[in-house]
């Protein structure tokens, strides 16, 4: 199968599972939270993230359904990232997947508690005993999400980001702050996604750890993408906003090397990221697709 066609199968898989859990595991009644988390979780979206979760589990054998879990629930922190992150307070925005922010389609305070919840709702998914007998892989799942996202991995990166935007430190962001910014916001998901199918599949540290490392390259390689997309791509493809970086004065590795030269550190992490593969021969083409993915995509 084609990369494009496996990431549209796992996306419509990922999304019916979604739709799944949010009836059997969102609010009870059929009110403004539960319709404003469907509108937050199934409304588009790549879902790049869950691709790595099924992914990276084959590479040990496991089946598709029972990745499934562990990517709604990365789905579920990544969309809650996304939900906060278009705040007024944050990065206020009006557009995301090519339709009205949460905030903007409902209002500021059902956007936060929709993302609590979305939040919150990864955590149980992973530890509901029903999909998944080994308590030791629940609770491996749960570790690691919750390092990836929290205070010393996703929210740091977002704290780091607007410190740079709204109070101006660093003065001077280094090329070296800014991948550290990057590594936390955007890199700490991506390599737990991978890290996931590892625990999953019960395999070695050295596996374990090699699957972080692709994802790790692979998320600065995501990011550098996004900020190509936003200095030159477009708005009707993309599906938000694009040129904010530059109109906001905002350090990114575009703005502070250039169109030509953080292209170069791309195809650098797209590299590093295939290179961090070399263990698994073969498996891993559908993996090295995905960095070639990420490195070149349109949106
Ligand atoms: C609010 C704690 C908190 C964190 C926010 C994810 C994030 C951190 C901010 C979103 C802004 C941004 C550009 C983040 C970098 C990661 C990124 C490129 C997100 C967009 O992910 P895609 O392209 O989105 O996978 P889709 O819509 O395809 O799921």
């Amino acid at each position: 199968m084609e990369f494009v066609q496996r990431l549209e199968a796992a996306a419509r898989h990922t999304e019916d599972h979604l739709r799944a859990l949010l009836e059997e595991c969102g609010p009870a009644d059929d009110g403004r939270l539960g319709d404003a988390m469907q509108y937050a979780v199934l409304a588009g979206g790549k879902r790049f993230r869950p691709l790595l979760v099924i992914e990276s589990a084959a590479l040990f054998g496991i089946e598709e359904r029972m990745a499934l879990n562990v990517a709604a629930a990365i789905e579920c922190v990544h969309c809650y990232s996304l939900v906060h992150d278009d705040l007024p307070c944050m990065d206020d925005d009006n557009l995301r997947r090519g339709q009205p922010t949460v905030h903007k389609a409902y209002d500021e305070w059902t956007a936060i508690l929709t993302g609590d919840a979305l939040l919150t709702l990864a955590f149980e998914i992973l530890a509901r005993p029903t999909w998944q007998p080994d308590e030791g892989v629940r609770a491996d799942l749960v570790l690691a999400l919750a390092k990836s996202a929290g205070g010393r991995g996703m929210v740091e990166g977002q704290m780091l980001d607007l410190e740079a935007e709204k109070l101006g430190t660093p003065e001077t962001p280094t090329i070296n702050h800014i991948r550290r910014l990057h590594a936390l916001k955007t890199g700490e998901l991506i390599a737990c996604a991978c890290e996931a199918g590892a625990i999953l599949g019960h395999a070695t540290a050295i596996d374990r750890a090699a699957l972080r490392r692709y994802g790790q390259h692979l998320g600065l390689a995501f990011q550098i993408a996004d900020d190509l997309l936003d200095a030159e791509g477009d708005t009707e493809i993309v599906g938000k906003a694009t040129g904010k970086d530059d109109a906001r004065g905002k350090a990114t590795l575009v703005t502070l090397l250039g169109v030509d030269n953080a292209r170069a550190c791309l195809e650098e992490a797209e590299q590093d990221a295939v290179k961090s593969l070399h263990s698994f021969g073969e498996r891993g083409a559908a993996l090295i697709e995905a960095a070639r993915f990420a490195a070149h995509r349109a949106l």
